[in-house]
C-alpha cells in the first residue's frame, strides 16, 4: 500500500458511515498521488492525515416553533475544515438529506476550491436537515434565527464566513444576518451573499452560474470552438442553474432542458428563462408549471431521463451524484463534448471514469463552480474596504479568476504527468498552496 492508499484506508476506518465524505476523499487523494511522490516531506509531516481531518466540527440543536405552535428540532452543522490560507469560508445548506457526511464532503472540496480562486480563504461548510419547502415566511425566519442563535459564537469576519448553498439564498441570508447583528451588535462581512442594501456585492447572485459558463467558454476557446450554436442541458433550476442558463444563452447556446427534484422539462426551441425565473425565483413553484405556460414543451416526472437528451454540453447544477456511470454513458453515446460541474460532486466516480475514458472534456466542480465563492471573497474585500464595486468590475474580476483557474489546472495536470485530466489538475493546483501554508505553520 502506498501513502495515499494508507490514508484512504484510515479515512474509511475512522468515518465508516460517511459515503459522500469517503467518495470526495477518494477522488481528491487519488488525484494527489503525483504530488506526494514528488514531495516525500509531506508524508513525514503526516500532511494528508491532517488534511482529511477537520480542524473542528460543530453539531447543534436547532429548535423552532411552526405556525400551529408545534415544536420541531433540527440538527445544525458547521465543519471548520481548514484555515491554513485564510478564514474558513463556505456555504450553508438547508435540505432534509443533510448529515455530517455531506457537510464534510462539501467542506473538504471547499478547501481546494477556495485555494484555486487565488484568494485568501480557508475551507468550511455547514447547514441543517431543515426542509425549507412548504414553510411559511415566519417559519423560515424563526428557523434561521434559531440556527444563528447557536452559530454566531463560532463565526466572524476574520474567523469563519458562511454563505448560501442549496436551500439558502438571499432571503435566508437576510434573516441569518439580522439575527447575527442583533446578538453581536456588529455590522460586518460575517456572511456573504448579502442583499445589496446591507453590504452585499453586485454579481454575487449570478457568480456561480456565470463563472461556470466562463470556464466552459474558455475550455472551448482553447479548442477553437465556442458556445455559439451549441445545445446545452442544465440540471437543477436554482441559483446556479438559472444563471448558468442566462450566461450560456447570452453566448449563443440553446439550452433545451432543466429540472427540479420532481422532474424535467424539455423545450426543443430553447428554454424561456424569464418563465423559469418567474416560477422559481418569484413564485417558488414547481418546474412542471413551465409546460402550461410555454406551448410545445414537455414535462417528465423523475430526473435521470434528462441525461438521455442529446447535447453538446452538460452542466449538472443541482446536487451530488446526479450523473452516475449509466447517465454518463448515455451522454457519451449522444455525443456530449464537454461537462462542466456547477453543483458539488454531481458526477459519481464511475461517471467521471467514463467521461475521461471517452475523451470528454470534464471540468470538475471545485474548479468550475468556484466563481461563487470567489465572488464571496470579493464581497469580503468590499466589506473590509467599506466600498462597492460596479457590476462590470466584479464580473470582470470573476471572469479573469475563472480563466486563471482553467489554466492553472490545465498546467498542473501537464506538469504532473496527467495532461488533460482536470480532476487531478484541479486537486493538485488547489492542494499545493494549502500544503505549502500547512508546512509553514508546523505541526498544528
Ligand atoms: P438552490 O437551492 O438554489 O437550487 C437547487 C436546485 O437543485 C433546485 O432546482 C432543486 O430542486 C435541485 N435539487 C436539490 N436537491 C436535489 C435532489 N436531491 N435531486 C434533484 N434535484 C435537486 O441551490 P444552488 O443552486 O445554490 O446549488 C446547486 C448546487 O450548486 C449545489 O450542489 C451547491 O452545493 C452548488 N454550488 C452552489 C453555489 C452557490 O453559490 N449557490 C456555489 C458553488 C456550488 P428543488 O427546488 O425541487 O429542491
Ligand atoms: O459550494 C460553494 O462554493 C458555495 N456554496 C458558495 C460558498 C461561498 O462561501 O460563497
Amino acid at each position: 500500500m502506498d501513502y495515499i492508499e494508507r490514508v484512504l484506508e484510515e479515512v474509511k476506518r475512522k468515518n465508516p458511515n460517511e459515503a459522500e465524505f469517503q467518495q470526495a476523499a477518494t477522488e481528491i487523494l487519488n488525484g494527489l498521488r503525483p504530488v506526494v511522490e514528488r514531495h516525500p516531506e509531506y508524508e513525514s509531516a503526516a500532511l494528508l492525515e491532517r488534511f482529511v481531518e477537520p480542524e473542528r466540527a460543530i453539531m447543534f440543536r436547532v429548535p423552532w416553533v411552526d405556525d400551529n405552535g408545534k415544536v420541531h428540532v433540527n440538527r445544525g452543522f458547521r465543519v471548520q475544515f481548514n484555515s491554513a490560507i485564510g478564514p474558513y469560508k463556505g456555504g450553508l445548506r438547508f435540505h432534509p438529506s443533510v448529515n455530517l457526511s455531506i457537510i464534510k464532503f462539501l467542506g473538504l472540496e471547499q478547501i481546494l476550491k477556495n485555494s484555486l480562486t487565488g484568494l485568501p480563504i480557508g475551507g468550511g461548510k455547514g447547514g441543517s436537515d431543515f426542509d425549507p419547502k412548504n414553510k411559511s415566511e415566519g417559519e423560515i425566519m424563526r428557523f434561521c434565527q434559531s440556527f444563528m442563535t447557536e452559530l454566531y459564537r463560532h463565526i466572524g469576519q476574520d474567523t469563519d464566513v458562511p454563505a448560501g448553498d442549496i436551500g439558502v439564498g438571499g432571503r435566508e441570508i437576510g434573516y441569518l444576518f439580522g439575527q447575527y447583528k442583533r446578538i453581536v451588535d456588529e455590522h460586518t462581512g460575517v456572511l456573504t451573499g448579502r442583499g445589496l442594501s446591507y453590504g452585499g456585492s453586485l454579481a454575487r447572485k449570478e457568480a456561480t452560474g456565470y463563472g461556470l459558463v466562463y470556464m466552459v467558454e474558455e475550455a472551448l476557446r482553447c479548442r477553437g470552438e465556442s458556445l455559439q450554436g451549441k445545445t446545452v442541458v442544465v440540471s437543477g433550476s436554482g441559483n446556479v442553474a438559472i444563471y448558468a442558463v442566462e450566461k450560456a444563452q447570452s453566448l449563443g447556446a440553446k439550452v433545451v432542458a432543466m429540472y427540479d427534484s420532481n422532474g424535467y422539462i424539455y423545450d426543443k426551441k430553447g428554454i424561456d428563462l424569464a418563465v423559469i425565473k418567474q416560477i422559481k425565483e418569484v413564485e417558488r413553484g414547481r418546474i412542471k408549471e413551465y409546460v402550461s405556460r410555454v406551448k410545445g414543451t414537455e414535462y417528465h416526472e423523475g430526473c435521470n431521463g434528462i441525461w438521455n437528451i442529446p447535447c453538446d454540453v452538460a452542466l449538472p447544477c443541482a446536487t451530488q451524484n446526479e450523473i452516475d456511470g449509466e447517465s454518463a454513458n448515455a451522454l457519451i453515446k449522444n455525443g456530449v463534448k464537454i461537462v462542466g460541474e456547477g453543483a458539488n460532486m454531481p458526477t459519481t466516480l464511475e461517471g467521471i471514469a467514463a467521461f475521461q475514458k471517452a475523451g470528454v472534456v470534464f471540468l470538475p466542480a471545485k474548479a468550475a463552480n468556484a466563481g461563487g465563492v470567489a465572488t464571496s471573497a470579493l464581497e469580503m474585500a468590499q466589506s473590509s474596504a467599506r466600498l462597492f464595486w460596479t457590476f462590470e468590475e466584479v464580473d470582470r474580476k470573476l471572469k479573469s479568476i475563472m480563466v486563471n483557474i482553467y489554466h492553472a489546472m490545465d498546467a498542473a495536470a501537464e506538469e504532473y504527468g496527467v495532461k488533460g485530466n482536470y480532476v487531478s489538475g484541479a486537486n493538485i493546483a488547489g492542494f499545493l498552496k494549502v500544503a505549502d501554508a500547512m508546512m509553514a505553520h508546523g505541526i498544528v
